[in-house]
């Protein structure tokens, strides 16, 4: 692969897809634009960003193509016109999917000669380029090497192995991490709410703080098993769970925010009740 870094073909500018472009085009690599609705270049071609009428266009004026479309469908829809293209160069699709996806679609383009690495973008638009935005990718350790310099101004570029599912994996698997820790504290300041105390305050001086302290101990201790530390009280620890639900149903706060209540309950008994 003869590749020249500055030169990028950016397919897809949506929220995500214009500020990963805009930010490549700071870092003063060579950007060539395309979107399927036209008009959504204007400000990058005027920071200096080529539009491409067409993906094969793109592709060709570029050494490296990132595709950030809506989902899977979207990029398929707009590869199989441009395999011919595509093929023999890099690759790397920014767009989110299931793990199954990235891995039918890693198939697909290596039986096209398309050398793929897949993407996840931990960040949101207003991260991007700063310090809180990472990118996950998976694929041929070699091709994350050299497109990883290249792409490194959009976020940390962070290689989680061969498997091109993985980035996908990861990236799904830390949304859920993030989607229960925001469910824990939306239930948290319901129950406080409806017992009529003050939310603020609340998660001011005592929410915050407690789960900032909290977070590396749930990040370190995640654990696939069923099993409970020898340490923990696994009896008390599901008297505690117990009367989380209760104070919950006691409050009215609707069952499913305490779900993650219920499934930790469950868990405990089984460790329990398997000794
Ligand atoms: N925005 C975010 O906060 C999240 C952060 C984490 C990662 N996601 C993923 O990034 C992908 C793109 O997200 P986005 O925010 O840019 O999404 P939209 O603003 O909705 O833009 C979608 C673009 O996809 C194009 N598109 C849709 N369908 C097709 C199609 N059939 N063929 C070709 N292009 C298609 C759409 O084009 P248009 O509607 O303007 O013509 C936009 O360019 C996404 O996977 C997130 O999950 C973002």
């Amino acid at each position: 692969m003869d590749m020249k870094p500055e030169r990028i073909a950016f397919l897809g500018l949506g929220a995500m897809g214009r500020t990963l472009a805009r930010t490549l085009l700071e870092a003063g690599r060579e950007v060539t634009v395309w979107n399927r609705t036209p008009g959504k270049a204007g400000d990058l071609v005027a920071r200096g960003a080529r539009e491409a009428s067409d993906p094969g266009e793109a592709i060709d004026a570029g050494d490296l193509t990132v595709a950030c479309l809506l989902d899977d469908a979207s990029v398929r829809e707009t590869l199989a016109p441009v395999l011919r293209e595509l093929s023999g160069g890099p690759l790397v699709n920014l767009t989110s999917g299931s793990v199954r996806q990235a891995r039918e679609l890693a198939r697909w383009l290596d039986g096209h000669g398309v050398r793929f690495l897949a993407g996840g973008i931990l960040a949101v638009p207003q991260t991007v380029g700063t310090e809180a935005a990472s990118v996950l990718y998976s694929g041929p350790r070699d091709l994350f090497d050299r497109v990883a310099p290249v792409l490194s101004p959009v976020g940390r570029p962070h290689w989680v192995g061969e498997d091109p599912g993985f980035a996908s994996l990861y990236d799904m698997a830390a949304l859920s991490g993030m989607y229960g820790m925001s469910a824990g504290a939306d239930h948290a300041v319901a129950l406080v709410h409806a017992e009529g105390g003050d939310v603020e305050a609340f998660k001011r001086d005592v929410l915050r703080p407690w789960m900032e302290r909290m977070l590396p101990i749930i990040a370190g201790e995640a654990d696939v098993s069923v099993s409970v530390p020898e340490e923990y009280n696994a009896a008390m620890q599901a008297t505690g769970l117990e009367n989380m639900i209760s104070t919950s149903e006691e409050a009215g706060v609707p069952a499913e925010l305490s779900g993650h209540l219920r499934a930790s309950l469950w868990r405990m008994r089984r460790a329990i009740a398997a000794g």
